[in-house]
């Protein structure tokens, strides 16, 4: 009867073999015969399956003009489109498998039930269980692309309803405790980062280091718009902490991140650096960029980078805090802080609990919101990643949360000697050309003897990098780093 309904052409064949499979697992386990669908819930399950492919052609047609020259140009209606168009496959695909699974329709408008669903149908995962994580995986793609490539502004009871159809779609297939095994094999093992090793790496011009500096001092280097690393400031994130669960040192372990954002599609740049003409960039499964990056020495390098991965997967946040001194501001007065009291002692997000504030600081602190005031960027990928000579706008904190990284930093008023590139390299003019390793000097030869500081990044420490100062990081072990922008 299925073959029936099934057409080769079909964009949707993987939801077929499956509506089989269900069907005759449920028939077998109780009534050990197999009971046919009703020809209603078959000619629901065409007109359903036909809908979703006008649908898919037209949201291969966005996905093109998304992909078409720069990003920066692409019109802000086509981002909306694309995920509103990504909404209703969901729905439509989520509906089919309901009907395949119960025999009924899913009230599609209670959400609730969509999630309860998705949560709570007991999923016979003995069987065909390869196929159906293949469903579920192209349900949980559709949100992930829509949060990444797309513009959304769904809400349901305040959350971003993508986020939350993506968290339950993950959870869902992470569950499965052959989940680790089964994307990464049989042998996962701990990422074993030797910062002894590179202790002895040679640095002449070391930033200035302070331990743990009251909020006023910090001000001090800000105004003063001098870079500064601040030791071990943030161990007391949750993600430092010990997982008694698994018995290992550090709550951000390989397993840990596989069961949070394993299933979840982030994008990878490929490729030693951006200013490489054979970089590229790709959207993977975060499972497949630790297998093939992370687990293997790979080269070209695959680098997640600067990627609101927090935004995507608000879950993560909870192991993080905003640094105090995000609050800080550039201006020239008594230092201004951006929330009231309460809220700055109450927020459990923000990081305060050994810093040292002024009764002075306490009285200027107007109203704001600072988790809106603060980009939180992620930067994770193996040993030798780099992110060539560059400059950003706004003030940014370099947080080292697991891993060593090689920093060198150039004064904005050496700029003329750092060779921007120029607008028409499709490049923006914030990056050097200029290799800093190996320097080409006969291309370049003002670089020569342009001073500059340098640090080691470690794990728990935090590298303070003022407004359009130069810099320069490679990882020289496998590596994660948490960068916060501010204005
Ligand atoms: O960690 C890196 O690779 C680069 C970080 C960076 O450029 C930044 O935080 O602005």
């Amino acid at each position: 009867m299925y073959n029936l309904i099934y057409r080769a052409s079909n964009k949707v064949t993987i939801i077929l073999p499956i509506i089989e499979n269900e069907q005759s697992n449920q028939s077998n386990r109780k009534n050990n015969k197999t009971k046919p669908y009703s020809l209603f819930t078959i000619s629901l399950i065409i007109v359903i399956e036909d809908i979703y492919n006008i649908i898919d052609y037209i949201s291969d047609f966005i996905w093109e003009k998304l992909n078409t020259g720069l990003w920066s140009n692409i019109g802000v209606h086509w981002r909306y489109i694309y995920s509103f168009i990504n909404l209703l496959k969901f729905i439509l695909m989520i509906q089919l498998i309901y009907i395949a699974c119960t025999n009924s329709l899913l009230d599609i408008f209670k959400l609730n039930v969509v999630i309860n669903f998705l949560k709570e149908y007991p999923i016979d995962f003995d069987n065909d269980k390869k196929k159906f994580r293949q469903l579920l995986l192209k349900l949980l793609k559709l949100c992930d692309y829509s949060l990444l490539m797309g513009l959304t502004n769904i809400f349901y009871n305040g959350e971003n309803i993508y986020n939350k159809l993506a968290s339950s779609l993950s959870k869902y297939i992470t569950k499965d405790p052959d989940y680790i095994s089964t994307v990464i094999g049989n042998n996962l093992q701990d990422l074993i980062i030797n910062e002894q090793q590179h202790l002895n790496y040679c640095i002449n011009y070391q930033v200035p280091i302070l331990n743990c500096p009251s909020i006023s001092q910090f001000h001090q280097m800000l105004i003063g718009e001098e870079p500064l690393v601040i030791i071990k400031s943030i161990i007391d994130w949750p993600c430092f902490q010990y997982d008694s669960k698994s018995n290992r040192a550090m709550k951000w372990n390989l397993e840990y991140l596989l069961n949070v954002c394993g299933p979840r599609t982030v994008p990878i740049e490929i490729g030693s650096k951006y200013t490489d003409e054979q970089w590229t960039q790709k959207l993977m499964l975060f499972s497949d960029f630790i297998k093939d990056y992370i687990l293997d020495d790979n080269n070209p390098k695959g680098y997640l980078a600067q990627h609101l991965l927090f935004e995507q997967i608000p879950e993560l946040k909870e192991d993080i805090d905003i640094p105090i001194y995000c609050m800080c501001t550039l201006s020239n007065e008594l230092i201004a802080f951006k929330k009231n009291k309460e809220k700055f002692h109450n927020n459990k997000n923000l990081s305060s609990s050994k810093f040292n504030i002024n009764n002075n600081v306490e009285r200027n602190m107007p109203e704001a919101n600072i988790e809106e005031d603060v980009e939180i960027n992620c930067w994770f990928g193996p040993a030798g990643t780099v992110s060539p000579l560059h400059f950003d706008p706004k003030p940014n904190l370099l947080c080292q949360v697991f891993g060593v990284k090689y920093v060198r930093l150039y004064h904005p008023s050496t700029s003329e000697k750092l060779y921007h590139f120029s607008k028409k390299d499709l490049l923006s003019d914030n990056t050097s050309p200029v290799d800093v390793e190996n320097p080409d000097i006969d291309k370049y030869p003002n670089f020569i003897d342009v001073p500059y500081k340098e640090t080691l990044l470690k794990s728990g420490d935090v590298l303070y990098i003022p407004p359009k100062y130069w810099h320069f990081v490679k990882s020289l072990t496998s590596s994660f780093s948490v960068n916060f922008w501010w204005e």
